[in-house]
């Protein structure tokens, strides 16, 4: 113990905070019916502003669909087995950028724009939301797309059906 216990203590310090920093999750995003030509991935980054988020999508009908992280990490069922919205706090359904954890669900990432090739994007960061610790944890859990337009409204935005599920997988 040449160099003590201080810079044992120092090392985790720096090494668990680059690991909690850099903690990456990974999402394999499949239809949720038998022959449905929905496929996709997301990428999540804890950073220390809020969580990272990247989602693709194909072979998704053109236009807006909701898409959220559920509570349970499950897409069976058409994706009724992810339940409902992860919303630890009972907080109104809103969307998370601009509302706040407060008057948000911590997965309310809003709307994907899906064009006429099938294929849609979305780069969003969720402040407060991070893939493992805390209340506001969504590591285990499932996004969702939604055949519909979130037009906001309550509880979950009116979104129709789940055309997309898959669960988030820490450290891929
Ligand atoms: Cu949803």
């Amino acid at each position: 113990m040449r160099y003590g216990w201080g810079v044992l203590v120092g090392l985790g310090l720096v090494l668990g905070t680059g690991r909690v920093f850099a903690e990456t999750g990974a999402v394999e995003l499949r239809g949720t019916t038998e022959g449905s030509a929905v496929s996709g991935s997301a990428m999540l980054i804890d950073s220390p502003q809020g969580l990272e988020v990247t989602v693709e999508v194909m072979g998704v009908a053109p236009g807006k669909h909701a898409i959220h992280i559920h509570q349970y990490g499950a897409c069976d069922d058409q994706g009724n087995a992810a339940g409902g919205h992860f919303n630890p706090d009972g907080a109104p359904h809103g969307f998370l950028p601009s509302d706040g954890l407060s008057k948000a669900h911590p997965g309310d990432m809003g709307n994907l724009d899906v064009g006429q090739d099938g294929i849609g994007l979305l780069a969003i960061r969720l402040a407060g939301v991070r893939l493992s610790g805390g209340a506001y944890s969504v590591g285990g859990r499932a996004i969702v797309l939604h055949e519909k337009v979130d037009d906001f409204g309550q509880p979950t935005g009116n979104a129709g059906g789940r055309i997309g599920c898959g669960v988030i997988v820490i450290g891929e």
